[in-house]
Parts: C-alpha cells; structure tokens; sequence
C-alpha cells in the first residue's frame, strides 16, 4: 500500500516532523541525501512505525500515493533548488512539493512560479518550534495556492500545535507569503529576545540580583498576563542550571557573542526595501553583530570608561518598572512586525489575514506568548487597523506605563549600560505619537545641497529655495548675551 506523505531530509526538524505525521495517522515515505541518516532513523526512532525508508528519489516517489505530497526538510538555499531539480523529473501533474525550511520568500516566490509551470503545485510553509514544536506541535505558515493548502489541511491541522482557538495553522496567502510571514516571525523574535537580554543586563548589573533572583523574577513575569511567554518561561529556567565543571550559573560562563542565522538580517533588508520603520528589531540584530566584536570589546573596556555611578535607588521598587519598560517595549516590537506584514501584504499581494496571524503565533512557536491574543483582538476588532499602538488596550497600557519605561531608559543611559531596543522602542513611540518631526530641517539641507525641493506644511506643490543667495544676513548673535 503507497504511503500517504513523504519527508526529504532527516535533521533534527525533518525528523521530528515525519514522526508528527506518522503520529498523526499518515504513513510516511522518508529519504535523505546521505543514507546513513535514514539507516539510523528506521533503526532507532522509526523503529515500529508506519515508516518506509527509501535510499533514492526513484524509490521514494514510488512509495508515495498520488498526488504525492512531499515535505522537503533539507539546509535553506541551494539544497532545496538542487532537491527540487532532482525531483522534477520523478514527479506527475498535480503532486504537491511543500518547502517547510526556512526559505527567503524571494526564492519561494520563484519556484513556486517555476513549479505551477510546469503543473506541480509548490507550498512554501514557515515552520517554527524547533526541534520539540516539529514534533509535538509547531506553528506552521503555509503560502501557496488556496486550493492545494485546503488539499493539506487535514493533515497540517493535525500536526500543528493546538491552542484554545483551534491548530497553529492557517491558509498565510499566494507565493512566498507563509516565508515572508515566517521570516517576521523570527525578526520579532530577536527583538522579543534582546529585550529580555537587556532586563537581565539591568536586573544583573544594575540591581546586582543573583541567579536565584533572577529565576523568580523571570519566573513572577511569567505567571502575568502581559509576559506570560515561552521566551520568558526559557530564561527562568536557564538562571536555574550550574556549570558542572565551574560550579558557577551556566549562563555565566557562556561567551557574549550571539550567533544569528540570517532570518533577522532578513527581515531588516525587508522592511528597509519597502520602507517600514523596525527600529527595535534592527537594534536587536545589531545587537548581535555588536557582540560579536568579543575581542575588540574586551580591548576597547581597557581603554574607554563609562560612568562610575551605581545605581542607588530602590532595587524592590525598580524591578517593576523594568517588566514595564519589558512590556512596552514589546508593545511597540510588535507593533512593528505587524506594520511590516501590512505594508508587504499590500505590496506583495498576500492580503494576509493579520489576527490569524497573531493566532497561529500562540501556539508551537518560540513567540508564542498570551499577549498574542490582545493582538488578534486588536485586528479582529478593527482589519484596518494602522499601527498597534492605536488599539485602545494597547494605548492604554503604554500610557499608564510610560513614566516607569522612561525611567528605565534614562537609569541605564545614566549609568552607561546599553539598552538598544529599549530605547529604539520609546523612540518609535515619541516619533510615532509626534506630529511634528525634525525632518523639515532635513529637507531643507537636501534642498540646500542637492536641490530635491520639499514641501510646505501650509500650501499644496513642491518648492526650491536658492538657500545660498538667500541666507539672510549675519544677525547680531543673540545666543551668546
Ligand atoms: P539543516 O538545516 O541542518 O539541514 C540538514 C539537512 O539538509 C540534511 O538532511 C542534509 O542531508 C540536507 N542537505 C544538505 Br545540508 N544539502 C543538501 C543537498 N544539496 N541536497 C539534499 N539534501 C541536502 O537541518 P534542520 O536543522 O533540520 O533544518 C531544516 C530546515 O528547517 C532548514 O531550512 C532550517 O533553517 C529550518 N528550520 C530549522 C529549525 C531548527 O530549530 N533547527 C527551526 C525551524 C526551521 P545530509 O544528511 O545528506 O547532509
């Protein structure tokens, strides 16, 4: 009897995945390029399964019932076209290729028109979780044509982690839209993530908590309604495990130099491309390639002194400002995502159904969080919706919480302890809530300079001023009297 889906690529995520889907009540067919992959997974976890293992694409395809439905799990970029061309041959009209790695949705975009060409049907679907979501529940974001999506749904609702709401799954939109929405997932998790770097920087090196303290005060965040998260829920953990060989807190003795895969520096390119301010998600990829300057970093600290103060303020009453300042922060990270997903969603075509989005984030993924659902409300509330900020909770809260952010932020400038996305944070605030910004000075230099004419705030057109020939004579210095 044919198997019902086939996996391509036996990593830590194909894995896992084949095995949901197995689970799940779907034979499965499964290859990998190397075949000592496969020879280990049918010995060990596949072992009493309903798993066919096959050692070339020939025998794979052959396993699979029509139209065949084929996951590709393999390294983004080169190997998923070179597996994609290796296949095209084997396959027949109407079979189903889903792209499940993390793809640029440029690429997806591209071979899913090669693929409808040629009369394959290609999905392309983010899948975030890691290892443990792909096998127990991850949120998974399939773009592609409507029809073949509704063709997986039986299966994709089963094996997507399930929440209150129903599975972590939804029809994303055409094209490269499930990676695009995949790829600002993962940009508004390295802002979720430097955030909570930098509390713990504050927590740590302001307040001078230990790593006991630090686990209850991640822990008493995590049973709160605003940060209640999977991300907050890992970092009290990781304050609780010792280095068996130092006998110091684990985390202490890790290198400071963050590693990043690319996604991030994605979604910057993205937003900038398309002109969507990011600030707090550029900050926190910056942030990144900041720490990796170790050694220059440890040079430069013998050399350059900050402040000697400390901070000698109320350390008990300090801590909830910090989660404030956490939380609002995170209010306008998100904001910028979700801005980011609007503007694409129009220009790209994807019509993205922005409270789903938010839905399917719930569950299975490294962001899902409870905060996730004032967010679908939000744009359930109102589709239209410009800019987070506006929706009445969130509002709110950032204005009852303000004066504790900005204490925060002023605190760590003071005492020179970078916090780059707290502070991009409330800077996107107060120039979003501004009507009035510097940059009329900034047109004016163009113009001066460059002649590219502005615009007056109080009469339609476009205007050139010959700046040099008009600067009015040298008035008698005032500033100095
Ligand atoms: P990797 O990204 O480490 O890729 C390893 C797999 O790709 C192996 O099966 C390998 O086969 C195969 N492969 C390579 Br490399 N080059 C190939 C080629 N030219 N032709 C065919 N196969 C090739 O695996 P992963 O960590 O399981 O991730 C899979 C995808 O899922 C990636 O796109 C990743 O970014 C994405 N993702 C990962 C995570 C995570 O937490 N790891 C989470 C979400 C998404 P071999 O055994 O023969 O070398």
């Amino acid at each position: 009897m044919a198997q019902s889906f086939g996996v391509i690529g036996l990593a830590v995520m194909g894995e896992n995945l084949a095995l949901n889907v197995e689970r799940n009540g779907f034979p499965i067919a499964v290859y990998n390029r190397s075949r000592e992959k496969t020879d280990t997974f049918m010995a060990t976890r596949a072992t009493g399964k309903n798993v066919v293992a096959a050692y070339t694409l020939e025998e794979f395809v052959a396993a699979l019932e029509r139209p065949r439905k084929i996951l590709i799990m393999v390294k983004a970029g080169a190997p998923v076209d070179a597996t994609i061309q290796q296949l095209k041959p084997l396959l027949d009209e109407g079979d189903i290729l889903i792209d499940g790695g993390n793809s640029l949705f440029k690429d997806t975009a591209r071979r899913a028109e090669e693929l409808e060409s040629a009369k394959f049907t290609f999905i392309g679907m983010g899948v975030s979780g890691g290892e443990e979501g792909a096998l127990n529940g991850p949120s998974l974001m399939p773009g592609g044509t409507k029809q073949a999506y509704d063709f997986l749904e039986p299966i994709l609702t089963k094996i997507a982690a399930q929440v209150d709401d129903g599975p972590c799954v939804t029809y994303i939109g055409p094209g490269g839209a499930g990676h695009y929405v995949k790829m600002v997932h993962n940009g508004i998790e390295y802002g979720d993530m430097q955030l909570i770097a930098e509390a713990y920087d504050l927590l740590k090196n302001v307040l001078g908590l230990n790593a006991q303290q630090l686990h209850e005060v991640f822990a008493e965040w995590n049973t709160t309604d605003e940060l209640n998260s999977y991300l907050i829920e890992i970092t009290a953990d990781v304050f609780k495990v010792s280095d068996p060989d130092s006998g110091l807190p684990l985390v202490d003795v890790i290198k400071d130099a963050a590693g990043q895969k690319g996604t991030g520096r994605w979604t910057v390119d993205d937003a900038l491309e398309i002109g969507v301010a990011i600030p707090t998600i550029i900050a926190a990829v910056t942030a990144r390639i900041m720490s990796s300057y170790k050694q220059e970093r440890v040079e430069a600290a013998k050399q350059i002194t900050g402040p000697s103060a400390t901070f000698d303020g109320d350390v008990k009453a300090f801590i909830p400002k910090i989660r404030d300042a956490l939380y609002c922060s995170k209010m306008c990270s998100y904001a910028q995502g979700m801005a980011l997903l609007s503007k694409a969603s129009e220009l790209y075509g994807y019509d993205l159904n922005l409270g789903e989005c938010a839905r399917i984030w719930k569950g299975g993924c490294i962001i899902r969080a409870g905060f996730l659902n004032k967010i679908k409300h939000a744009f359930d509330e109102n589709p239209g919706l410009p800019n987070l900020l506006l929706a009445p909770e969130f509002k709110q809260t950032i204005l009852d919480r303000q004066a504790a952010w900005r204490e925060v932020v002023a605190t760590a400038a003071q005492l020179g302890i970078p916090v780059p996305a707290f502070s991009a944070s409330l800077d996107y605030f107060d120039s979003y809530r501004r009507d009035r910004l510097p940059q009329n000075l900034t047109q004016a230099q163009r113009d001066y300079f460059g002649a590219h004419t502005y615009e007056r705030t109080d009469k339609p057109g476009t205007f050139h001023t010959d700046w040099i020939h008009t600067v009015d004579q040298e008035p008698e210095a005032v500033l100095a009297k």
